[in-house]
């Protein structure tokens, strides 16, 4: 009989909860967990459907080496001691910047990795980290370090009490939304509508989530003047709480000035936003009791993501919408992780690197990985939980030749992905389902959730004997390079003790994750580990939120306790770049732009392996009929699509849900090389990062954000022969 386990899905921010079905150490079913407090019985496919992964014949199970293009398995012992020799050797020839580390998404979503892999690169000396939140969302965080105080002071929407939402950029229905919590999104958006509200989706793409609501096309990458003429619009208006203003923020007559020449007509000219409609929004906006602002990943890979964000919670800030019921909060978590991280040097904003760009939240720019490889700046790399190869930048295949160059790369991973493939060691490492959990930093600590709940999971499977957590693979290389954890060498002794026992029959008595977890939960007045597992299996609901709680309050970290309206380095770099982006614009008005398209059964390049979830043998790329009509495509045919960067064949599929002028192509695609990926080699597909461009002049230099979206391509039908059909 099988035993019913719950947990929580970490694939994506929604973290779902799970029951799952589990005998002899595998699993039978997992189903939506009708009893969760906040998913209470939603969950997509790709949760129910991750025994497809977990049991995946192709998961790495024990380290290996190669040699060659030949694998073979060693031991933990071998693997930790020549890695930790090779990166010893590597800081004393070249210095300890020389060793470098990436982590992808889902290392985000791991409570306990961070501070393990945070702390070996404080020893080893290292500051080149770097990691797909470049690719993401590092705009968000370096404007709430400017505007706030600390990274991790972030806005979420109070979708269950505003009565007026706009979202730019984000597609929550299939993506689960990011640095919010919404699981079941549409749900929650139709609620905004029964009670009389509006929600509005500004997008080039009539996306899913706005098939039943309201829904305006937007040129990409041009939200910035959108947005400007927004707040320019609300102040012409004088729709500003002047008294909240004067007393918590500051640099007003900055931000006025900033957005004075950005009219609703001159944005219409190059969004495709009418200026009639703008203004209408702006009146339901200040209107509404209580109106929200969301923007995320397709505004933030756009060329001025840090500007766009700084706008939209300028807009929030002064029409009185921020820190107030149904409009935009600060999240009050069990732990308040910005005042305690607000004194390490890893989260604060940092300029480490020659060529100017940021360090932001410890990350460096995805986009520089290749460039800092190939100039020799970096000549080891540790990847945890990400395929860079493929879902970053890589023009003409550079950022492949750049990883295959290196002196050391080590992949940690559950399996051989594309960029594991080039790596001299695999670390194979546990999943979601075989370690004890909870929701990640910033719904844990940040409560970036409208509906503020605690959750913590044990582990539902037993990991196979070779595979290791995370914790215990920095551990015991921090123990062999002699790096000090925790700033505490009483703390980090135990640890290191722990990490060596953890294995032999004495491991069970001293259980790391567990006892980090209990800690923290007890250091905030909650259940230890063991009793939240007992009284409260389907997680803990913890007050609302009702706002008044941030604005004018020790929460708010900047130096005078102010809000700052205008930031100096946005105020000149919006004065500096935003006029000849809008004669760009104008000028190119005629060019198709590319655009990314998440696809519902696919997490970026990690579902690619699963036979349940992945059908298709290729991606498409969606264009209007007009586009097609154009360049003389009909569905299927073979479409060139040429960027300055490079240029991918792909089958076209031909939609009036595409804006004209836009073709978006699912990213992360393009499984060619991928022999530790049976199936997803057999569907490759391809990768539209080939289009995309690298190097300084094609990173946000605020926060060294990659340009993903809107980039300027040319289309054309193939002239290759065979159709995809
Ligand atoms: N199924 C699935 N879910 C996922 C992922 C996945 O790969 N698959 N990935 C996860 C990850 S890592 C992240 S970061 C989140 C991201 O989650 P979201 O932030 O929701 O990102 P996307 O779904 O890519 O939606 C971005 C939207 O922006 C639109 N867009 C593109 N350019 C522009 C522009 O210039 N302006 C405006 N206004 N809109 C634009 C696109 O059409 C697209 O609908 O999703 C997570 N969830
Ligand atoms: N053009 C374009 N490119 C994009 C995007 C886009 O919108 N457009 N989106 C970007 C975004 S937002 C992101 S986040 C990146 C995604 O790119 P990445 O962050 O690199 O994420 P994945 O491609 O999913 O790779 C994750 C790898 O981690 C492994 N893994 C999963 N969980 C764990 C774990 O717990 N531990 C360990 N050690 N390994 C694990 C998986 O097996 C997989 O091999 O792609 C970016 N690329
Ligand atoms: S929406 Fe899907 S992928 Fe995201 S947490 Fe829920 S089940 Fe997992
Ligand atoms: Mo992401």
């Amino acid at each position: 009989m099988p035993e019913t386990r719950l947990t929580f899905c970490s694939l994506c921010e929604s973290f779902c909860g799970l029951e799952v079905d589990v005998e002899a150490n595998r699993i039978s079913a997992i189903r939506p967990d009708d009893n969760h407090v906040v998913s209470r019985g939603y969950a997509c496919v790709k949760g129910t459907r991750f025994a497809s992964v977990q049991h995946s014949p192709d998961r790495v199970t024990e380290p290996m080496k190669r040699s060659g293009s030949d694998w073979q398995p060693i031991s933990w012992e071998q693997a930790l001691t020549e890695i930790s020799e090779k990166i010893r050797q590597l800081s004393a020839d070249h210095g300890a910047q020389s060793v470098g580390h990436f982590v992808g998404a889902p290392g985000g979503a791991n409570l306990l990795a961070p501070m393990f892999r945070g702390d070996l690169f404080k020893g080893i000396g290292s500051n080149r980290m770097y990691g797909t939140g470049t690719c993401d969302t590092m705009n968000k965080f370096r404007v709430n370090g400017d505007m706030y105080g600390s990274p991790m002071r972030l806005a979420y929407p109070d979708v269950d009490h505003t009565r007026f939402m706009m979202i730019l950029g984000a597609n929550p229905m299939v993506s689960g939304n990011t640095l919010y919590h919404l699981p079941h999104a549409i749900q929650r958006f139709q609620g905004i509508v029964q009670r009389g509200g509006r929600v509005v989706f500004i997008n080039p793409r009539r996306v899913e989530s706005a098939r039943n609501a309201e829904h305006h096309f937007i040129r990409p990458d041009t939200d910035v003047f959108f947005l400007a003429a927004f707040c320019n619009e609300l102040i012409q208006r004088d729709t500003v709480d002047h008294e909240r203003v004067a007393a918590t923020m500051k640099n007003f007559a900055q931000l006025q000035a900033s957005v004075a020449p950005w009219t609703a007509e001159r944005q219409a000219a190059v969004t495709g936003i009418a200026a009639d409609t703008l203004r209408d929004l702006v009146s339901a906006y200040a209107a509404a009791d209580g109106a929200a602002l969301n923007m995320a990943t397709g505004v933030n890979q756009g060329r001025s993501g840090t500007l766009c964000y700084w706008l939209l919670e300028s807009i929030s800030l002064i029409s009185g919408n921020f820190d107030r019921k149904g409009g935009s909060l600060i999240g009050e978590g069990i732990l308040d992780f910005a005042m305690l991280a607000k004194d390490d040097p890893q989260m604060r904003l940092g300029f480490h690197r020659e060529d100017g760009l940021p360090t932001v939240s410890g990350q460096q720019p995805a986009g520089m990985v290749a460039e800092d490889i190939l100039s020799g700046r970096v000549k080891a790399m540790i990847v945890e939980a990400s395929n860079p190869v493929l879902a970053c930048p890589s023009p003409d295949g550079r950022l492949e030749e750049a990883m295959a160059s290196l002196e050391l790369l080590v992949s940690i991973d559950w399996f051989r992905n594309e960029t594991g493939n080039l790596a001299h060691y695999i670390l194979p490492a546990t999943t979601w389902m075989e370690r004890s959990g909870m929701p990640y930093a910033l719904q844990s600590f940040s409560a970036t959730t409208p509906t503020p709940y605690l959750y913590a999971a044990g582990p539902v499977l037993e990991p196979p004997p070779g595979v290791r957590h995370e914790w215990w693979i920095y551990t015991r290389l921090a123990d062999k390079l002699g790096v000090t954890l925790m700033g505490n060498r009483f703390i980090s002794g135990f640890l290191k003790l722990a990490a060596r026992l953890a294995h032999t029959p004495l491991g069970r008595w001293v259980r790391v994750p567990e006892m980090l977890i209990s800690g923290m939960l007890k250091q905030a007045g909650q259940p230890s580990l063991k009793k939240m597992l007992q009284q409260h299996p389907h997680g803990l609901r913890l007050p609302d939120n009702d706002g008044d709680n941030f604005l004018g309050t020790e929460r708010v970290l900047t130096a005078d306790g102010l809000v700052d309206l205008a930031p100096t380095d946005f105020v000149e770099a919006f004065s500096a770049s935003v006029e000849a982006l809008y004669a760009q614009e104008l000028h190119n008005a005629d060019r198709m732009k590319l655009i990314g398209k998440r696809e519902i059964r696919r997490m970026n390049t990690s579902s690619a392996n699963s036979a349940q979830l992945v059908k298709e043998k290729t991606n498409y790329a969606y264009i209007h009929p007009e586009d097609a009509q154009r360049c003389g495509v009909v569905e299927n045919d073979l479409m060139d699509v040429s960027s300055e960067h490079g240029r991918i064949t792909i089958p076209v599929r031909i939609t009036d849900e595409m804006m004209p002028g836009t073709v978006a192509i699912p990213q992360c695609w393009g499984h060619d090389k991928a022999d530790g990926l049976r199936h997803a080699q057999q569907h490759p597909g391809v990768n539209s990062n080939r289009l995309a461009g690298d190097g300084v002049e094609n990173i946000e230099a605020l926060s060294g954000m990659s340009h993903l979206s809107g980039i300027l391509v040319d289309i054309c039908k193939s002239t290759t022969i065979a159709a995809a059909s």
